[in-house]
């Protein structure tokens, strides 16, 4: 495989506006993730054995990194891992955004309804205090769907759960538009969720 590669947006930088700018993603892709992809391969240019493998099979197994290199490993894997989902799983077509499929009827099951986990995901967003994310993820031990957060990069799929819905908040992932406005942020994410994707990556995952 070799070193990693920043992944192609699937989207015009503008596809995501008015709920997130075109400079913002551009920033946050072309340099944010692009400095988590070139840091990764730094922190892994001594392991080429681990260079050659696919970034969440790295994550998955972090106890195998050799000790000097696993932090900049977890929090550059994280970070190119974490970025791949969240680009992946938005969209500005309308046609993915309709809540629907397996997804939207384990996400009844398992929270009573869409606005019930709107609100749950948002309020979780909302108290990861610092920079993080917040996650709707399938825990493959319980057979369930679960709500929570991770501080910087750290990445679910480190802790055994697969990552469906991904909520970047760092500020730089809202700061030009939003300023400090991190609620007008998430409130505003639900709108543009690809839950075409999240249905898909659900089903690979049960
Ligand atoms: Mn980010």
């Amino acid at each position: 495989m070799g070193k990693h590669i920043l992944m192609k947006l699937p989207y015009e930088y503008n596809a995501l506006e008015p709920v997130i700018d075109a400079r913002t993603v551009e920033i946050h892709h072309d340099k944010h993730h692009q400095t988590y992809v070139d840091n990764l391969n730094k922190a892994l240019e001594k392991y080429p054995d681990l260079l050659d493998k696919p970034i969440e099979e790295v994550l998955s197994d972090l106890a195998s990194v050799p000790d000097e290199t696993v932090t900049a490993v977890r929090n550059n894997g994280g970070g190119v891992y974490n970025h791949n989902i969240y680009w992946q799983t938005l969209t500005g077509d309308k046609q993915k955004q309709k809540f629907s499929g397996k997804i939207a009827e384990a996400i009844k099951r398992d929270f009573e309804s869409f606005e019930k986990f709107k609100e749950l995901l948002s309020d979780c967003a909302m108290k990861r205090f610092g920079s993080g994310w917040a996650w709707l993820v399938f825990d493959k031990v319980s057979g369930e769907l679960e709500i929570y957060s991770t501080a910087n990069q750290d990445s679910p799929i480190s802790q055994k759960k697969i990552p469906l819905v991904a909520i970047d908040v760092w500020e730089h992932s809202y700061y030009l538009k939003y300023q400090n406005r991190r609620k007008d942020y998430v409130e505003a994410i639900f709108r543009i969720i690809n839950w075409d994707i999240v249905n898909e990556l659900y089903e690979k995952a049960v």
